[in-house]
């Protein structure tokens, strides 16, 4: 138990964990049942190139969804690249800058111009009015992104899609198993995109999936994904190859028999840090909208600096040393990256909120490995620091190592 600045492991104090607690500790399901599905993929040497697992997986998850059309990949990169071709997305598409940087990697690496678009500071994804506003005559789509799993204004950009001739397109990598108006998440747009990469809830160590109720995208989507062979030696289209292997179907099977676990876990977390965080003055949680399916996979935290009187990179240096591997998602945004701050100085101009909120986030462990009791002492760090600030802002300032760079 820490009770005073000195105590803190920066300061020089013995850490709080002994071993580092991550955010995106991959989630475990029935390893034994895992196991014995690899037995039979080593057994029957049927590895790849869309194996009974794959199939399987396929119908799953469509099944889960209720959707017509799921195509596994082997990552959600892979199959956003795929899904905007297959989408005959061109010149420029909307997107948010407060997004993992794959988002417009995806679009970029086809020479398609990311527009960045800003966000609403509440609810951190796409501001439907400012979508509009940055519609030009070359514009092709909107790819929009269920940040944190917490669903897009959907209704509004599904009418401005509609009204604007525009492909919609979302990046689902957070949002499997959260829904929308009491749907699931998978079935909105021309296509969603999921990511099972290992740092989600839900994972098939890595791979993601294009799933669509549109046959004809669909089609193309898959054919595309296998270097456009429609057939034994037929070739009928460009393609890449975006398959998901028989091994990460059978990891994404088990963690599907043990999904609802999984959530319980994390809706557990979530609890346990919504009551230990609040009354900590300048440090507010994200919440999720309980009336709809969550997954509650990421704890998000806004750090208000003049609140607090600790700011957010500050924070995560005085968790890095506690062990605690707090992460700054999705910081600085990706337009403060290269090659987008090259090749777009100015577009932080249009993205008051997108800078604001990329200074303030930051995401704490949950999952699996996390107990009640790491979230009360991680909670304890943060309350502590923040009402020692108070109590004696200039002195203790100091005394946590003001200014120093984080390493997240
Ligand atoms: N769109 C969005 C909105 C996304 O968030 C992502 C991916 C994508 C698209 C693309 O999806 P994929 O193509 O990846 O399927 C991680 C993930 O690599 C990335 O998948 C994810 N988003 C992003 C939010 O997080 P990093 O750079 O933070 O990963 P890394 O290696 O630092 O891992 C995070 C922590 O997880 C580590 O500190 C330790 C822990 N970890 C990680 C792995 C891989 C483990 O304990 N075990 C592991 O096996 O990007």
């Amino acid at each position: 138990m820490k009770t005073g600045l000195l105590d803190l492991a920066i300061n020089g104090g013995p850490p709080a964990f002994s071993s580092p607690l991550h955010v995106g500790r991959p989630n475990l399901g029935d390893r034994t049942r895992l196991l014995e599905r690899i037995e039979q993929i080593l057994d029957t040497r049927w590895f790849t190139n869309n194996g009974k697992y794959v199939q399987e997986f396929e119908r799953r998850i469509a099944q889960f969804i209720g959707i017509r059309h799921c195509i596994a990949m082997c990552n959600a990169t892979v199959a956003l690249e795929i899904a905007i071709r297959a989408a005959e997305l061109r010149g420029e598409v909307i997107v948010p800058s407060l997004t993992f940087v794959a988002t417009a990697h995806a679009l970029q690496w086809q020479e398609i111009t990311p527009v960045f678009c800003d966000i609403d500071p509440i609810t951190h994804t796409l501001d439907p009015n400012q979508v509009e506003r940055m519609i030009t005559p070359r514009t092709s789509g909107i790819l929009a992104v269920h940040l944190w799993g917490r669903p897009c204004n959907i209704a509004a950009l599904e009418d401005i899609a509609h009204r604007r001739n525009l492909r919609l397109l979302f990046d689902a990598a957070h949002a499997f198993a959260c829904s929308y108006k009491g749907r699931l998440i998978g079935g909105f747009g021309d296509a969603e995109i999921f990511s099972f990469h290992a740092t989600k809830f839900f994972n098939t160590f890595e791979g993601g999936a294009v799933v669509t109720n549109n046959d004809q995208l669909a089609a193309k989507v898959r054919l595309m994904k296998n270097f456009g062979f429609c057939g034994y030696d037929n070739v009928i289209y460009i393609g890449t190859n975006g398959k998901m292997n028989e091994i990460c179907a059978a990891m994404g099977l088990t963690s599907l028999e043990s999904l609802e676990q999984f959530i319980a876990v994390n809706y557990r977390n979530y609890q346990a840090y919504r009551q230990e965080l609040q009354a900590i003055r300048g440090v507010r949680l994200l919440e999720y909208d309980e009336s709809e399916r969550n997954n509650y996979q990421y704890i998000v935290l806004e750090i208000d600096q003049s609140e607090a009187g600790v700011s957010r990179d500050r924070l995560v240096q005085i968790l890095h040393a506690e062990n605690v591997m707090a992460r700054r998602y999705f910081y600085p945004g990706c337009h403060r990256m290269e090659p987008y701050k090259s090749y777009y100085p100015n577009a932080g101009i249009l993205l008051p909120n997108t800078l604001q909120i990329a200074s303030k986030v930051l995401c704490l462990p949950t999952g699996d490995t996390i107990h009640r009791q790491a979230v009360a002492t991680i909670c304890a760090i943060i309350r502590m620091v923040v009402e020692k600030q108070h109590a004696a802002p200039r002195r203790s300032e100091a005394a946590v190592g003001v200014g120093r760079t984080p390493s997240a």
